[in-house]
């Protein structure tokens, strides 16, 4: 019975290696900082029960019609109360970026947290990532929304 405990463990251990980790609900996993100086802490939980926000389309990433789920750009300034102007968003490995409010439009970009229905480990571009819809639109079918673009967010700098 050890032996096929060791052996199932170390056969679970590999199918789940490529994956990576990921995100438990109570996980921190974005800080949104106002330039009031609030500043709101969100887990996946917390995520999930804001406004879910779909999207089907191709990116320059991947291969195929891809499913994101998260929550819309827009939800997420309203819930902290953002106001009109720049946001900066930075990701886990210091890139930064700014986007504008006004690309926060519904439909418009997402806040993923899941792709095609699982979550993102950090080497899939997780936990979060923003996409835009694409296909939907040719202008974000542009260097400049590619940048926007951004994975492994951590972090949203908002006017306030
Ligand atoms: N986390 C993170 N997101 C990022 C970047 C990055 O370096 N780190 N580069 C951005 C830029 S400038 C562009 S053009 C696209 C580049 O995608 P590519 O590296 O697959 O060409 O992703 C954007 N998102
Ligand atoms: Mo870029």
């Amino acid at each position: 019975m050890r032996r096929l405990a060791i052996a199932l463990s170390l056969l679970v251990g590999t199918l789940l290696a490529p994956v990576g980790h990921v995100a438990n609900a109570g996980e921190e996993l974005l800080v949104i900082s106002a330039s009031d100086g609030s500043v709101t802490r969100l887990d996946l939980g917390d995520l999930k029960a804001l406004p879910v926000s779909e999207i089907r389309t191709r990116t320059i990433w991947t291969t195929g019609v891809q499913e994101f789920r998260g929550v819309a750009l827009r939800d997420l300034l309203d819930h902290v109360g953002a106001a009109s102007g720049m946001i900066t968003a930075v990701a886990l490995n210091d890139y930064l970026i700014q986007i504008p409010t006004s690309d926060a439009t519904i439909p418009g970009p997402v806040v993923a947290y899941l792709h095609n229905g699982k979550q993102m480990s950090v080497r899939e571009k997780g936990p979060l990532w923003v996409v835009y819809p694409y296909d939907d639109n040719p202008v974000y079918n542009t260097e400049e929304y590619y940048a926007r673009s951004i994975w492994q967010l951590i972090r949203l700098e908002v006017p306030r």
